[in-house]
């Protein structure tokens, strides 16, 4: 079959600074079962996108998508069904995960895979007249335990160099400001994701559509992969975009010790996000040895009793052992919050900033609460009554108003008017000097 595969922008005020990961694995996929496959990312090529012929005439298009691409997916569903009247519109990524009812009545979408998609596009793509049965539906993820399985990223479809000279972690300083490098030096550098799913339940989290059992790949294969991009593409610097590349204390060394041991990639510099209840001192020395230069967190709050609340499943003396590590063995530090969780009041959100000036540190973002469709906060205001997740022309509003989280304001889940939360999150960041001041478009 002829597929089209795109990639719609996202974060239109910053570079392009994140390899779009989930569909370099499904375009890999539809290659080995000898599928042509054409790849448009119009994040990457945001000025000179070049367009199939007219007479490409796809059998299928895929759309990957996060939540707040739904305009674009929307936008881009119904101009290739109009360019291509036959074609099969097939979207994935936790946008398609999240709200797949809305995009199946309210846009040109024919079909929604929810989760993991490689064994998914893999069976439904074995001829015309099966995808073309599928139309109108959602099909539901089956987990590979075995994610090593699947093969890397078809790298070569995509414009690499635009994701390689914009690191989204660590060398990047300005990435909550203008998102542009501030110094052409900075090493070139790529997200790969060494694992998935996540164990943990944190109540505003869209992670249980790549299921709850974390699975990493093996050190080898990761290694393999990290050798991949440093031979084809010179890469110097690699982030781990995984929800919880550090979570297991045991494979997490196992990984450092092979990487370490590997002549070739062992020069390769690495950060990745960790969980503070699984670091130790034993653990950051592995990963020091093999490159690693931070280990970001998403800290939320300096309150125990929100923390509970949030369902981190952390301790604040878990957080001051992880930030002093942090200190003591890097340069480079990363933590964000959240303000306006239930419960929130002008005591718990002193007692963050308290923290932040206790430990020292200045958070690279402070986000507002908010109920992405899938989380279990999302969840609760549908089992109370409050949102009517059927109501497909409330929940397309309330869709499109997702952009930057730490910009607005979507919901107010405290017993404080909106303007008490909104005076909390610029106190937060004017005291703490976060980096997080500018306000940007989608
Ligand atoms: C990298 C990343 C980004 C990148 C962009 C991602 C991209 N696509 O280019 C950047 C940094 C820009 C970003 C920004 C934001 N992000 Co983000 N991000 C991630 C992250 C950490 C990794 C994504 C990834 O590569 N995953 C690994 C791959 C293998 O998985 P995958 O993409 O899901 O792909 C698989 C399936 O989904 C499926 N699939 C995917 N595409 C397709 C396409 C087809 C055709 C098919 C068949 C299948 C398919 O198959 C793939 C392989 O199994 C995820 C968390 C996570 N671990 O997934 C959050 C996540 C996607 N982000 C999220 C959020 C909320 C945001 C923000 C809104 C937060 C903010 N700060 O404001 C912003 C966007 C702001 C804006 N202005 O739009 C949420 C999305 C929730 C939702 N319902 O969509 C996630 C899930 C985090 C979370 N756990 O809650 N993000
Ligand atoms: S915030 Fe992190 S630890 Fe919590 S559920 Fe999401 S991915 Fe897991």
């Amino acid at each position: 079959m002829k597929i089209l595969l795109i990639n719609p922008l996202v974060r239109e005020w910053a570079q392009p600074n994140c390899f779009p990961s989930g569909l370099g694995y499904i375009a890999t996929v539809l290659l080995q079962e000898g599928h042509d496959v054409v790849v448009m990312d119009f994040n990457a090529d945001r000025e000179n996108i070049i367009y199939p012929p007219l007479n490409y005439n796809p059998d299928m298009v895929g759309i990957t998508g996060i939540i707040t691409q739904y305009k674009a997916v929307k936008r881009l569903a119904k101009l290739f069904k109009e360019r291509y009247p036959t074609t099969i519109v097939v979207a994935g990524g936790p946008l398609a995960s999240s709200i797949p009812q809305l995009l199946l009545n309210k846009t040109y979408v024919d079909i929604c895979i929810e989760g993991e998609g490689e064994n998914i596009i893999k069976e439904i793509t074995k001829d015309f007249n099966t995808l073309k049965d599928h139309k109108d539906t959602t099909l539901e993820y089956k987990i590979e335990k075995n994610i090593n399985k699947f093969d890397f990223p078809s790298y070569n479809l995509f414009p690499m160099e635009k994701y390689i000279i914009n690191p989204i972690a660590a060398d990047n300083i300005r990435k909550w400001d203008d998102g542009i490098p501030y110094d052409k030096k900075l090493r070139r550098s790529l997200n790969i994701i060494g694992s998935r799913g996540c164990p943990y339940n944190c109540i505003y989290c869209y992670h249980n559509y790549m299921g709850q059992g974390w699975r990493m790949r093996s050190a080898n294969n990761i290694i393999e992969e990290i050798t991949l991009l440093k031979e084809n593409y010179g890469i110097e610097y690699i982030h781990f975009t995984d929800d919880a590349f550090a979570s297991s204390k045991k494979k997490i060394i196992e990984f450092c010790i092979i990487k370490n041991e590997d002549s070739f990639t062992r020069d390769i510099k690495w950060s990745c996000a960790g969980r503070a209840n699984v670091v130790d001192e034993e653990m950051i020395k592995y990963m020091i040895d093999s490159g690693c230069e931070g280990v970001c967190y998403g800290l939320e709050s300096g309150s125990q009793e929100i923390l509970n609340i949030m369902k981190k499943k952390v301790t604040l003396q878990q957080y001051e052992y992880a930030i002093q590590l942090n200190k003591k063995y890097f340069k480079y530090e990363d933590y964000s919050f959240i303000v306006g969780s239930p419960g929130e009041t002008d005591k718990t959100i002193n007692e963050s900033i308290d923290f932040c000036k206790r430990m020292d540190i200045v958070p690279t973002a402070i986000f507002y609460m908010t109920p992405y469709p899938g989380t279990p906060l999302f969840d609760s205001l549908v089992i109370n009554g409050e949102i009517d997740f059927f109501d497909y022309n409330w929940m397309e509003m309330f869709v499109e108003s997702l952009g930057e989280q730490g910009e607005q304001m979507i919901w107010n889940f405290t017993n404080y008017d909106n303007n008490v939360v909104l005076d909390w999150h610029n106190k937060f960041i004017k005291e703490t000097n976060a980096w997080n001041k500018k306000k940007h478009k989608k």
